[in-house]
C-alpha cells in the first residue's frame, strides 16, 4: 500500500499559502504582544529597598531587578493613599476624574472605580490577553461585589477588596506567625474576606498562609497563559508592608529590619517567585515587569511603617515622601540596564502598555504619557508636570503642589496622621492646612529633601519660574473634571463582604473557621 499522503499536499497549493501566512502572522503576532506584570507595593516608601539606599532592609530579587534592569529615581503615584492611587495606575487618568477622593473605600462602600473606566486590563483584554488580578484591590466591592476586578476587565481574581486594616485584625495570626497582630485595627466591620472572582472564599483570611496562595495563584496564571501561547497581564498588589505587617513562618525573624524588614522580605519572595515562573514558563525574555508602590509610608507606625528615605514626610501628604516611590522596570534583552532621572508616573504605565501592544487609547481626557522612549531608547520623558492633589481633593482648593522640570511649587502644605511621629512636625496631622503666596518654591535636584525653599535672592528666573508653574497650573485646573464622589457615597454595613449570605447578626455572623 503506498504511503499516506500527507493532509496538506491534498491541499490546493494557494489554501496552504493562506494556511501559513495565517500561521506566520499568528505567530509574529504573538511574539509581538509581550506578557505584562505589575507589581505594586502598599505604603513602601521611596528609602526602603536595598537598590534605593535602605541599610538593613534585604530585597535581593528586587535589587536583582534594579540591576538588570531601569531603576526610576523621579517617579510618581497620583495620590498619597491607596484608592486613589491605584485608580490612577488602572486608568491613566488623575483619580478626581473617576471620584475617587475624598481618601479612601471601606468595607462597606456604596461607591467604587466606575464601571465605565477603562482599566489597562479592559485595554488589553481588547488586544488578546488573558488578565488575573491577585492581591489587594481597594477600588470599591459594593452591592455584591459590582466594583470588583472581575468586572473590571481581569479574567480571574484572588484576593482582598481592601486594606488589611480595615476589619477587626486582633483575633488573627499576624506576626511573628503564632502570635495576634500588634496594634489597633478596624472594629465594628467584618472579619478580612478573601475572594476568589465574586465569592468569598476564606473569612478571616490567614495572614501568615496569604502570601503562598497568591503566588500560587500567580504561578499558575502565568503557566497556564503560556501552555496556552496567550499573551498575558498579570496585576499582582501585594498588602506588604501596609500595617500591620505580618509574614508566613519562612520569612520570620529573617530580615535585619524587625516585622517592616520581615514583610518586606516575603514581598521580595513574591518577585523571586514570579521570575521563576516566567522562566519555568519559557517567557521571561518576552515580558515587561514594572514594580512600584502606591503612595509612601505610614510613618505614624513608628519602625514598623516605611522610609521615605531622604524625602520629606510620607503618606497622606503632597510632599516628596507622600508620592514619590521607588519603581523599576525589568525586560531582559529589551530595557538596558541603568537609572534613569526623567519624570514618570503610574499614570503613564497605561498609555506605555497600549503603546507597546498596539491596543487602541479610551476616548476619554488621559494624564498619562508613554513611556517607551525612557524604557528602550533611554531617551527623555514625555512627561514634564506632576501635579499633586490633597487626600481631600476638592474643585476649591484645586491641587496642593506642582511639579514642573526640576522645581516644585507648594500652593497649599498640610500635614497627615499618616505622617506623624517623625521629627519635622510639617508632616504631622497638627501641621493645618496652610495657603502659600507666593508658593513654597523648591528645586528638587539640588534639594530633593525639600528644606530650602527659594526666593528671588536665590535665582536670578525666580519670578519667571513661578509664573511658568502657575500657568500650568491654570490650564490643568481648567481642563480637569471633577467625578462625582464615589466615597461619598457613604457606606451600608450590609454591603460589606460575607462568606454566609443572608446570616444574622452582622458583622459577627461573617465567619468561617
Ligand atoms: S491605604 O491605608 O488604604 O493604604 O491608603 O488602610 O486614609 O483613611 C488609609 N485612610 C485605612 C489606609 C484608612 C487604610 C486610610
Ligand atoms: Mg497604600
Amino acid at each position: 500500500m503506498a504511503p499516506r499522503e500527507p493532509l496538506c499536499s491534498l491541499l490546493p497549493l494557494w489554501l496552504q499559502l493562506l494556511g501559513l501566512s495565517l500561521g506566520l502572522g499568528l505567530g509574529l503576532a504573538v511574539a509581538s504582544r509581550p506578557g505584562v506584570v505589575v507589581l505594586l507595593a502598599d505604603d513602601l516608601g521611596y528609602g526602603d529597598l536595598g537598590c534605593f539606599g535602605h541599610p538593613s532592609s534585604f530585597t535581593p530579587n528586587l535589587d536583582r531587578l534594579a540591576a538588570s534592569g531601569r531603576r526610576f529615581s523621579d517617579f510618581y503615584s497620583a495620590a498619597s493613599v491607596c484608592s486613589p492611587s491605584r485608580a490612577a495606575l488602572l486608568t491613566g487618568r488623575y483619580p478626581t476624574r473617576s471620584g475617587i477622593f475624598p481618601g479612601v473605600f471601606y468595607p462597606g462602600s456604596k461607591g467604587g472605580l466606575p464601571l465605565n473606566e477603562t482599566t489597562v486590563a479592559e485595554l488589553l483584554k481588547q488586544q488578546g490577553y488573558v488578565t488575573a488580578m491577585v492581591g489587594k484591590w481597594h477600588l470599591g466591592y459594593g452591592l455584591n461585589g459590582i466594583y470588583l476586578p472581575i468586572h473590571h476587565g481581569f479574567d480571574e481574581f484572588l484576593g482582598v477588596p481592601y486594606s488589611h486594616d480595615q476589619g477587626p485584625c486582633q483575633n488573627l495570626t499576624c506576626f511573628p506567625p503564632d502570635t495576634k497582630c500588634y496594634g489597633k485595627c478596624d472594629q465594628g466591620v467584618v472579619l478580612l474576606p478573601l475572594i476568589r472572582n465574586n465569592t468569598v472564599v476564606q473569612q478571616p483570611v490567614s495572614f501568615p498562609k496569604l502570601t503562598a496562595q497568591y503566588d500560587r495563584f500567580a504561578r499558575d496564571f502565568i503557566l497556564r497563559a503560556a501552555q496556552q501561547q496567550k499573551p498575558f497581564f498579570l496585576y499582582y498588589a501585594s498588602h506588604h508592608t501596609h500595617y500591620p505587617q505580618f509574614a508566613s513562618a519562612d520569612f520570620t525573624r529573617k530580615s535585619m529590619r524587625g516585622p517592616l524588614g520581615d514583610a518586606l522580605l516575603e514581598f521580595d519572595g513574591s518577585v523571586g517567585q514570579i521570575l521563576k515562573a516566567l522562566r519555568d514558563a519559557g517567557v521571561e525574555n518576552n515580558t515587561l515587569i514594572f514594580f512600584t508602590s502606591d503612595n509612601g509610608p505610614e510613618l505614624m507606625r513608628r519602625s514598623r511603617g516605611g522610609n521615605a528615605g531622604l524625602l520629606k514626610c510620607g503618606k497622606g501628604t503632597t510632599y516628596e515622601g507622600g508620592m514619590r516611590e521607588p519603581a523599576i522596570a525589568y525586560w531582559p534583552g529589551q530595557i538596558a540596564p541603568g537609572v534613569t532621572h526623567e519624570l514618570a508616573s503610574t499614570l503613564d504605565i497605561l498609555p506605555t502598555i497600549a503603546s507597546l501592544t498596539g491596543a487602541k487609547l479610551p476616548r476619554v481626557k488621559l494624564d498619562g504619557y508613554d513611556m517607551g522612549d525612557i524604557l528602550f531608547n533611554n531617551g527623555k520623558s514625555k512627561r514634564d508636570t506632576m501635579f499633586y492633589y490633597p487626600v481631600s481633593a476638592s474643585k476649591k482648593l484645586g491641587v496642593f503642589a506642582v511639579r514642573k522640570g526640576r522645581y516644585k511649587a507648594h500652593y497649599y502644605t498640610q500635614g497627615s496622621t499618616h505622617s506623624d511621629s517623625t521629627p519635622d512636625h510639617d508632616c504631622h496631622w497638627d501641621s493645618f492646612l496652610t495657603p502659600h503666596d507666593p508658593p513654597l518654591l523648591f528645586d528638587l535636584e539640588a534639594d530633593p529633601s525639600e528644606n530650602y525653599p527659594l526666593s528671588s535672592s536665590d535665582i536670578p528666573n525666580y519670578s519667571w519660574i513661578i509664573n511658568q508653574i502657575h500657568e500650568e497650573k491654570l490650564i490643568f485646573e481648567q481642563e480637569m473634571e471633577f467625578g462625582e464622589s464615589q466615597i461619598e457615597k457613604g457606606v451600608d454595613p450590609n454591603l460589606e463582604p460575607c462568606i454566609n449570605a443572608g446570616c444574622r447578626p452582622r458583622p459577627t455572623c461573617c465567619v468561617k473557621t
